[in-house]
Formats: structure tokens, C-alpha cells, sequence
């Protein structure tokens, strides 16, 4: 299917921390999307420092870096059809206090510095993003014998 898409989450150390890694994996599952890579790590500065490239300059970065290492993050590689912009949409708005209930970040968050879960924005991201998280031996493609049931 052209749209399936591959992009990476993390849960952040936040979502660790206070025992929400089940609960948002959940959320991405039932949805309908599809792990194809899952691992637990401690971020590094210079990670961070890739990872959030973009970033660099605005007033937040240093406190996101911190914050990002400061403690494990789950990283998963999330595929299914246009995975990009629904698990952005299952996330909810960056500011918790503008994401609308039945998100993650809406149901379950306060701060937008504690906002629990990072999603790729773009093709491009999700491609960098994964790269930096994931080798290519690390993600699995394997069949999911319930696709019929979830996919046209
Ligand atoms: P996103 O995570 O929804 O894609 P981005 O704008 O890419 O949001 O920002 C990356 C992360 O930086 C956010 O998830 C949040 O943790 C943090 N962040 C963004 N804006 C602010 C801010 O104004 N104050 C504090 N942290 C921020
Ligand atoms: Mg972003």
C-alpha cells in the first residue's frame, strides 16, 4: 500500500517515569497501528542534540535536552497507513492544555515540558528520526494476520 508509512515514537522519560509506557503503546495498538521496532535506552547529549536539531537557538532547547536525558525513553518504529499524521494526531497539540481529550498528551498531561510522547512530523523526519534510533537490523517487518480486519 503506498501510504503505509514507518515513523518513530518516543515516551518520553515523563511517560517512564510514571508508568504510561503500557497504557500509550495501548493507544497506538488499538488504533490499529503496527510495532516494527520497540527498545528501551538512556539519550545521550549528542543524541538529543540530533534528535532535536531543529530546535537549536530556541529558548526551551537546553531545558528539552535535560530533560530527555535525564532518564530512559521507549523508542518505537510505528508503521501502518498515513502512521505519520495519526500518531501525531493521537498525540494531540505539543501544549497539553490544548490537546483535546481522547489524546495522549490531552487525557494524560499538563506541561508542554512534560508533554509524554514525541512523534515524527514529516516523511523526512520519520526517515532521520529512525536512523538515528533504530539500525535497519533492528526493525522487523512481519505480517500481522488481523490486516484485513483493520485496513481496506
Ligand atoms: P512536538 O513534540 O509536538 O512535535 P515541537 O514543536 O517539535 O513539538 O517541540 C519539541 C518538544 O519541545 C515538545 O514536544 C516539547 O517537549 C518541547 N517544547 C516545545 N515548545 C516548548 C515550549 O514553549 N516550552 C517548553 N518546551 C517546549
Ligand atoms: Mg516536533
Amino acid at each position: 500500500m503506498a501510504d503505509v508509512q514507518t515513523t518513530l515514537v518516543l515516551i518520553k522519560p515523563d511517560g517512564v517515569q510514571r508508568g504510561l509506557v503500557g497504557e500509550i503503546i495501548g493507544r497506538l495498538e488499538r488504533r490499529g497501528l503496527k510495532i516494527v521496532g520497540m527498545k528501551l535506552l538512556q539519550i545521550d547529549e549528542a543524541l538529543a542534540n540530533r534528535h532535536y536539531e531543529a530546535h537549536v537557538g530556541k529558548p526551551f532547547f537546553p531545558g528539552l535536552v535535560q530533560f530527555i536525558t535525564s532518564s530512559p525513553v521507549a523508542a518505537l518504529a510505528i508503521q501502518g497507513k498515513n502512521s505519520i499524521e495519526v500518531v501525531r494526531q493521537t498525540m494531540g497539540a505539543t501544549d497539553p492544555k490544548a490537546a483535546g481529550s481522547g489524546t495522549v498528551r490531552g487525557d494524560l498531561g499538563l506541561d508542554i515540558g512534560r508533554n509524554l510522547v514525541h512523534g515524527s512530523d514529516s516523511p523526512e523526519a520519520a526517515a532521520h528520526e529512525l536512523t538515528l534510533f533504530f539500525g535497519s537490523d533492528e526493525l522487523v517487518e512481519w505480517e500481522r494476520s488481523v490486516e484485513a480486519w483493520i485496513t481496506e
